[in-house]
């Protein structure tokens, strides 16, 4: 343990801190002492009866924050969510010509190109093949840009980095789909297109297509949400999320790139040397401490410091956590299981003493990737750069206990 105000959830089981665990527990008031009888009052009248769709408890209300309308993004309330699902009504959306209504009986999908025929299939042809459940992340590369151009003390997790979600998706392999098509030996792209008006299409490596690719319809158990591409979307484990094409009708097999608008205008990032760095397909690795945050306040004692690191590289390995602003760092505990290319929830231990204190978070991938810090990676990538913001974010816990980002 690098640092006496921290500790980990594992020492405090396995009873290897134990002094400190009993610190903890002596200082958390969990019930009042001598407490003669059960808590609450059983109500005696019959409450409300069963329901054929749930619905959240009356107290709680986590909401999406939406900016623009057409051409618009809502973020995720991240600094509501505990675990590593996104809840399918919370998930991010983010749409450049706004939200289609598809009837999934009209809905055709067709895969040509250089193939060895053209193939169309219905939803329910589609829903035939073989299909996979996999868990992974889908963030906009654009995420993160308010809180590095414009950071403000008042922003929340959601503000920071609400254009993320994780949940399990199911549909098919794109592999799946090309191989019935018959993939001739001149390609090497796929173009994948949408049927909203934006006509959003983005070129893919026909390795990527052919690797881990989903063809997805469902999210967290049930039918895609109209906003997230229903009746069926692309979903690319680790690519960034403009690529994972929503409402896909079209796969087209190439030798080459298309150049569409949204990888040429957009989604290039421009370098310090006047270049642009294009087909910067992977998101690299990341982390946000989601509780303490904005606009919590907090009282001195222990605590859970928590969040969620993800990376488009693979597993998260090890995710570092500072009380100090970054002058020494503690391991954090990861949840289990860690999965490929998912978000995983990182937990500390802290107790707090009532000083002001900045607390961060540097997550590290299986492939030795680690943050930079904000000062690196404007070294890196020069002022202008407008996606892949990954660099270290931090929260300041004043004297008062009010929690800012810095
Ligand atoms: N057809 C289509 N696909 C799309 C978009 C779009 O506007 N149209 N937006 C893209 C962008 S920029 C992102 S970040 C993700 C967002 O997915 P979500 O809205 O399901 O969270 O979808 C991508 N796929
Ligand atoms: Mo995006």
């Amino acid at each position: 343990m690098s640092d006496e105000r921290t500790v980990s959830r594992r020492s405090v089981i396995a009873g290897a801190a134990a002094a400190a665990g009993g610190a903890i527990l002596s200082q958390v008031p969990l019930v009042e002492a001598q407490q003669p009888v059960a808590p609450g009052n059983p109500s005696a009248a019959p409450g409300s009866g069963t329901t054929a769709q749930g619905a959240r408890s009356a107290f709680e209300s986590p909401a999406r924050a939406p900016t623009g309308v057409v051409t618009g993004s809502s973020f995720t309330p991240l600094q509501d969510l505990t675990g590593t699902i996104t809840p399918a009504d919370l998930v991010f959306e983010r749409h450049h010509s706004g939200i289609p209504a598809i009837d999934p009986a009209q809905h055709r999908l067709m895969v040509h190109g250089l193939t060895d025929r053209n193939v169309m299939f219905t939803m329910a042809e589609l829903k035939r093949l073989p299909s996979v459940s996999r868990v992974h992340f889908l963030e906009c590369s654009g995420n993160g840009r308010a809180a590095f151009r414009d950071p403000r003390p008042a922003m929340t997790p959601q503000q920071v980095d609400g254009l993320l979600g994780n949940g399990e998706w199911t549909g098919v392999l794109l592999a799946t789909l090309l191989r019935q098509a018959g993939v001739r030996a001149a390609a090497r792209w796929v173009i994948a297109e949408g049927a909203d008006s934006a006509k959003l299409s983005r070129s893919i490596p026909l390795a990527k297509a052919m690797d881990d690719a989903i063809v997805a319809y469902a999210f967290n158990g049930e039918a895609l949400r109209p906003a997230n591409g229903y009746p069926v979307r692309l979903l690319l484990p680790g690519y960034e999320g403009n690529m994972s094409v929503k409402w896909l009708r079209r796969i087209e097999v190439t030798d080459q790139p298309i150049m569409a608008r949204d990888e040429t205008s957009k989604y290039t990032d421009p370098l310090a040397n006047g270049t642009a760095r294009q087909f910067s397909f992977v998101m690299d690795v990341k982390s946000l401490i989601t509780r303490p945050s904005h606009p919590q306040r907090l009282d001195r004692g222990w605590r859970e410091i928590a969040g969620l690191a993800w990376t488009g590289r693979g597993r998260i390995a090890r995710v570092d956590v500072s009380t100090d602003g970054g002058g020494s760092w503690t391991q954090a505990e990861l949840q289990e299981p860690v999965l490929s290319r998912a978000a995983t929830r990182f937990r500390l231990m802290w107790e707090w003493d009532g000083r002001e204190a900045v607390i961060m978070s540097r997550a590290t991938d299986e492939t030795g990737a680690s943050q930079p810090t904000r000062e690196a990676f404007i070294a890196a990538r020069g002022p202008a750069t407008d996606y892949h913001f990954n660099a270290i974010r931090a929260w300041r816990v004043g004297r008062d206990g009010t929690v800012s980002f810095v």
